[in-house]
């Protein structure tokens, strides 16, 4: 059925990234996207013919949420890994002794399409099931023209017959091949001048992203990046001062990035370079949580400047092995003095922002009728447990 009318929720909006609490609230949707919103009791409801009724009894009702960084797409896992770094082993140490990305992405090369679909669409499933409607999927453990837009088409044949927007981002850029040892400029050129023009031609990515580290790329080469993603039309993305300050997030702002994300070692010149771009920030505690990294991001400084801040898995094997958005939203919370509200945000209206989408992480007239209802009657209770929440029911307009 096309026309939908909930009533007798408690909503939260998520307007303007505020809770905006409607106590007894109703919403009408026909054709995918919400007619009218406000309380119950409201005469504007009453002659709503054939529609699709439903009660939520009080319950908590928040827009879908939104995965705004995550690497779904890849094969193997990394748990030896985590085992040598429980040892005393650092995450650079390993990526220089050929492990690290590297070694997920000789897996990935050598699993079939059909074995990849069904890892990572395992993945996006769990996500799914904790009301996530929009998953952004990077590239990234291809490394060469062939393997990158082989792991972008899977990601976006994984939308058929499943509940969920997967939005794609390229990520040549992610990390140096070994065919490429000693000859980082070459493979830069590679991704500049092969990869990104295929992915535009085939339309095959909605955003470009790079990983600007020591262990990765140099702040000149991400530029080159994003320069090839501008010719081409395509927004940029960044992995941004994650190990270090690099000026990774003035670097993202400049180019007009959507977002710049990690953050934990940005300066203040980054964030107010952000704060005028309008570049959203994104928090990704699961990996600062995976790495038992000791450096905050400034989210503090993030707040006084108005910078937007999302929260994401950034579900990868390496640094962030999860697959529930609502334990990022404890951890944002827990580790990094975001507030319940904010984590909310961040999983929704700022998410979509940090997505380029102003269609919805927002319940208002004229987005999208995706909506999830909840056990619980606090919007803080989503980042209050400890672990995957299940939404009751969630609506999603095909
Ligand atoms: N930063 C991260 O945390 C992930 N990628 C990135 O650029 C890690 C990816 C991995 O280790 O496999
Ligand atoms: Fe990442």
């Amino acid at each position: 059925m096309d026309r939908i009318l909930l009533t007798h929720g408690r909503i939260a909006t998520m307007r303007g990234g505020r809770y905006d609490l409607i106590e007894d609230g109703a919403l009408y949707a026909e054709g995918g996207r919400i007619r009218w919103i406000g309380p119950t009791g409201s005469s504007e409801l009453s002659d709503r013919a054939e529609v699709e009724r439903i009660d939520a009894k009080g319950a908590l009702v928040t827009p879908l949420l939104v995965d705004c960084h995550t690497h779904l797409v890849y094969a193997g896992n990394r748990a030896r890994e985590y085992e040598m770094r429980l040892e005393g082993a650092s995450y650079e140490q390993i990526a220089k002794m050929g492990g690290g990305i590297a070694s997920t992405m000789r897996a990935t090369r050598d699993a079939s399409d059909w074995e990849l679909s069904a890892q990572t669409g395992k993945r996006l499933d769990a996500l799914v099931a904790e009301g996530v409607g929009t998953v952004e999927i990077k590239s990234g453990y291809g490394l060469d023209v062939e393997n990158e837009l082989r792991c972008l088409r899977i990601a976006r044949g994984l939308e058929r017959g499943r509940a969920v927007h997967v939005r794609t981002t390229l990520l040549g850029a992610h990390a140096l091949p070994p065919e490429f040892k000693g000859r980082a400029d070459d493979y830069v050129r590679v991704v500049c001048e092969e990869m990104i023009p295929a992915v535009a031609r085939e339309k095959l990515a909605d955003a470009v992203d790079a990983f600007c580290e020591g262990i990765a790329f140099t702040p000149e080469q991400v530029r080159r990046v994003f320069e090839a993603a501008r010719d081409n039309g395509l927004p940029v993305k960044l992995h941004a001062d994650q190990l270090s300050d690099l000026h990774g997030a003035a670097l993202a702002a400049e180019f007009g990035a959507l977002s710049a994300d990690h953050l934990e070692y940005t300066n203040g010149e980054g964030i107010a370079a952000m704060a005028k771009a309008g570049t959203v920030a994104v928090m990704l505690p699961g990996a600062f949580h995976f790495l038992r990294e000791t450096r905050l991001p400034p989210v503090e400084a993030l707040r006084k400047q108005g910078v937007r801040m999302a929260v994401a898995t950034d579900s990868n094997p390496g640094t962030s092995p999860t697959t529930s958005l609502t334990l990022m939203m404890h951890l944002a919370c827990s580790l990094f003095g975001l507030t319940p509200e904010e984590a909310l945000a961040g999983a929704t209206s700022h998410g979509a922002a940090a997505l380029g989408l102003a269609d919805r992480g927002e319940l208002d007239v004229g987005k999208r009728a995706e909506f999830a209802v909840w056990d619980a009657e606090e919007p803080a209770e989503l980042a209050y447990g400890i672990g995957p929440k299940r939404p009751i029911l969630t609506r999603y307009p095909q």
